[in-house]
């Protein structure tokens, strides 16, 4: 199949990246965006998001004519739906309405012999849904769940797996699973993936696709559980974790992740209670996993404030922010919700040390003075390592001495 023009509906973190990709591939892309501040940012060749690299792909796209964003959507050859699927109330049930609304954006432009794609992270049975959706808004075309093979519009499902940081990279050499509701969908979705990925592409059906991508994130999330239960444990026992990690990874079949103040980040955190919300009588350890994760950054909160109640006005140097090294994504930070909490202690000071922000972000404000790294640690009383940012690596041990260390990430172990 040939594919003239590609319409990317989800100019996010993972949108932005693969239009640019296809338009860098001299496609013509339309970029679809309900976010008037972003559409208007990609059409000056600017981006509205941090990744290395982006900026320069998305603007030499945009100059030379090939990437184009709009809100409105326009007719193209392939459609690739990259929006949101969060949780809605409590219960860390999925959240479909905005590819449900995605659908809705393009179901007056789809015609016969399109290809439409969802890329978002989603719950098993997503994709059905979604070409569902469109069925109902286009009776009179036809879709894969009811005509097959003779369908007039071909729908699959294809994970994005990309680590953000690497996002271009990663873009262009991971393998991709490629889930088609049908094998000419799949055949397809292959087509359009291989103008510019140069990782293998594995075919499947639309369910297992959706189910793997859960399957990777809850992996990771069980294996940093692994590493943050044996933390916890270790640090009762007196053992040096980091050493115990090391040594335990030198026996050939044993590569235990790193622990750390609380799994952050968009992914890890979310995707495996899709996984729970499914079969939740089946998914014990990956729900476990997801507790003994979102219980590490009180268990640290709670291990400073025992050590803070030795002072009377403790001076809090908090190292990172960000919620992994070396970006500047704040967002589900485990980081952030410690110094939340931490800000609650009374006489206390924090110095918050980012290396790579130059202003605190609302919610963060009022929890203390954003610091550069020596001056933080001179001041504190307690320096917390939160983040394993390479520049906190270089921290000289005679400067924290006399300080009590709390680290969280073995930085200064
Ligand atoms: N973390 C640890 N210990 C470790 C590894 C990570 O505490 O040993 C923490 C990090 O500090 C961070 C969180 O886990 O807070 C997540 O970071 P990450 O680097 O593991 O992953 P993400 O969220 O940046 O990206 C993940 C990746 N998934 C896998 O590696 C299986 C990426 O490939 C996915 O594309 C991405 O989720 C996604 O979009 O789903």
């Amino acid at each position: 199949m040939s594919f003239e023009t590609i319409s990317v509906v989800g100019l996010g973190y993972i949108g932005l990246p693969t239009a640019a990709m296809f338009a860098s591939r001299k496609k013509q892309v339309i970029g679809v965006d309900v976010n008037q501040k972003a559409v208007d940012t990609i059409n000056r060749g600017e981006i509205h998001i941090v990744e290395p690299d982006l900026d320069m792909v998305v603007h030499a796209a945009v100059v030379g004519g090939y990437l184009r964003a709009t809100t409105i959507a326009e007719p193209a050859d392939a459609f690739l739906i990259a929006v949101p699927t969060p949780f809605k109330g409590d219960n860390h049930e999925p959240d479909l309405s905005y590819i449900e609304s995605a659908c809705q954006t393009i179901a007056p432009v789809l015609k016969k012999g399109d290809l439409v794609i969802l890329e978002s992270t989603s719950p098993v049975g997503a994709t059905e849904k979604m070409s569902g959706w469109l069925a109902v808004a286009r009776p009179d075309l036809t879709f894969p769940q009811t005509h097959g093979e003779k369908s007039d519009v071909r729908v699959a499902h294809c994970p994005e797996r990309v680590l953000p940081g690497h996002v271009l990279r990663e873009l262009v050499q991971n393998d991709r699973v490629i889930g088609g509701m049908t094998p000419k969908c799949s055949a397809a979705a292959t087509d359009l993936y291989k103008l510019f990925v140069a990782g293998e592409c594995f075919i499947t059906n639309a369910r297992t696709a959706e189910m793997c991508k859960l399957t990777e994130n809850s992996f990771r999330d069980v294996n940093i559980a692994f590493a943050n239960e044996l933390s916890m444990i270790c640090d009762k026992l007196d053992i040096n974790v980091w050493e115990l990690i090391k040594l335990a990874n030198r026996h050939p079949r044993v590569k235990i992740l790193q622990p750390g103040p609380g799994v952050g980040g968009h992914c890890i955190a979310i995707d495996p209670w899709f996984i729970v919300d499914a079969a939740p009588e089946h998914a014990k350890l990956i729900r476990q996993a997801r507790e003994v994760n979102d219980h590490k950054p009180h268990w640290v909160v709670e291990r400073v404030k025992a050590v803070a109640d030795r002072y009377k006005n403790p001076v809090i140097a908090c190292l990172g922010l960000a919620f992994k090294a070396n970006i500047d994504d704040l967002r589900e930070s485990p980081a952030v919700e410690i110094v939340q909490e931490l800000a609650k202690l009374r006489d206390a000071r924090l110095l918050l040390v980012e290396p790579n922000i130059s202003q605190l972000p609302k919610g963060l404000t009022d929890t203390g003075e954003l610091c550069d790294l020596n001056n933080a640690i001179e001041q504190a009383d307690i320096v917390i390592v939160l983040v394993d940012h390479k520049q906190f690596a270089l921290i000289e041990r005679s400067a924290v001495l006399a300080k009590v260390v709390i680290d969280t990430r073995g930085v200064l172990c």
